[in-house]
């Protein structure tokens, strides 16, 4: 693994929270001179949002409202500055604990949460506007990155990238993880949109871990030199530091709208809490390992920024009572969603009808209404 002090990484904000670009930081700095107070204020309170909801749902979870989730606890940075960096045209395909990408860009938390207490299949429709072209979550690993790169492939034959218009043009950008990395799917994804040239940024969370794989395990080489057996370039970047993930994933989306193919993002983070509610990490990884990770923690780095740039501490107390009203409204609306209706499970598997599972489906209520009063 890359160590997270490499100075190779594009870094703004060091762990402390001072302005220390790093050497690879220097052609990123005319973006991040752009930003205005509000941009940098937005991006603190997106991350503080998140983190309340994330905790918010490990609770549900740990008390039966949930059957399962996946925290992005820790992975604040590398996915906000990403997000922030996508304009309102681009197609965001996230893996399973991309949350604050869903939900900066329209998505309702609640429609995350549905399908983590297993009401639906799906989440939400990529096709309403308001769901801001977010595709939806697959737990299948890498298969997110081959939907991005055909969609990405149907924007080239479309003519609805790289024209010159940057109102108009769009990019694509997928999400995954080390361990989808290993999958075949990836491979593919990379191998053709390198061929068509698709307009999209490969967006890599190097969060150390694929549950209880470390990453040295699963690769003899960095990740990222990877993409230029594709032909494609690549940029490691801080993933804990908001400022340098947006800058890295502002310059690439930038340039593949433009025309100029698809790139490769490694953002060096961490997975701070368990792979999901269903994983215990004091397993397989050390406590000093967790703790070195935890003063590298992104919102104390931007709080930091933002606090030696004089923002006060009123400002700080109403993104807090933000993130918990938030996060209180998700719990509210959680305990009202009921349970399960147990012929949802066929719904949105097969487009036309399947003869097996209408068979399994006839099975299952003729079983429900074998019980004394109906469904069980
Ligand atoms: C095709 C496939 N193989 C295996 C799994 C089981 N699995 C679920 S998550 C996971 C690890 C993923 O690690 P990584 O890609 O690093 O993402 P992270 O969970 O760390 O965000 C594995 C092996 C799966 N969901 N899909
Ligand atoms: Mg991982």
């Amino acid at each position: 693994m890359t160590p997270p002090d490499d100075p190779a990484l594009v870094r703004v904000l060091a762990a402390d929270g001072t302005f220390a670009p790093s050497a690879e930081a220097e052609r990123y700095l005319p973006i991040i001179e752009a930003l205005t107070d509000a941009d940098l204020e937005t991006f603190y309170r997106d991350m503080v949002v998140v983190r309340a909801f994330d905790r918010q749902a490990t609770n549900l979870q740990r008390q039966g409202q949930l059957a399962l989730w996946p925290p992005s606890f820790g992975q604040e940075a590398a996915q906000v500055g990403s997000v922030r960096a996508a304009r309102p045209q681009d197609h965001l395909f996230p893996s399973y604990r991309e949350h604050v990408v869903a939900t900066t860009r329209g998505v309702d938390p609640i429609d995350i949460i549905r399908v983590m207490r297993g009401l639906t299949h799906g989440g939400w429709d990529p096709t309403d506007p308001r769901n801001g072209n977010v595709h939806i979550y697959t737990l299948v690993l890498g298969s997110q990155t081959l939907h991005a790169t055909g969609f990405g492939m149907g924007l080239v034959f479309d003519g609805k990238t790289g024209t010159g218009d940057p109102e108009r043009d769009a990019a694509v950008i997928v999400y995954y993880g080390d361990g989808a990395s290993s999958q075949g799917d990836v491979h593919e994804a990379m191998v053709f949109a390198n061929t068509y040239r698709t307009p999209q940024v490969f967006f890599l969370q190097n969060n150390q871990w694929a549950i209880s794989v470390p990453v040295a395990t699963q690769s003899r080489a960095p990740l990222h030199t990877r993409a230029a057996g594709y032909g494609m370039p690549s940029t490691v970047v801080d993933g804990n530091d908001v400022l340098a993930s947006y800058a890295v994933s502002k310059l690439a989306l930038d340039e593949a709208r433009a025309g100029g193919g698809p790139q490769a993002i490694e953002a060096m983070t961490y997975r701070m809490g368990a792979h999901t509610t269903s994983d215990d990490p004091t397993k397989y990884r050390t406590s000093d390992e967790e703790h070195a990770w935890a003063l590298r923690d992104p919102i104390i780095r931007m709080r930091a920024y933002l606090e030696g740039r004089g923002a006060s501490s009123a400002f700080f107390e109403g993104v807090d009572a933000e993130a918990a009203a938030y996060a209180d409204d998700v719990r509210v609306r959680t305990g009202a969603l009921g349970g399960l209706e147990a012929s949802t499970m066929f719904a949105h598997v097969y487009s036309d009808p399947h003869p097996l599972m209408t068979e399994q489906a006839r099975w299952l209520a003729d079983y429900e209404a074998s019980f004394e009063g109906g469904a069980a």
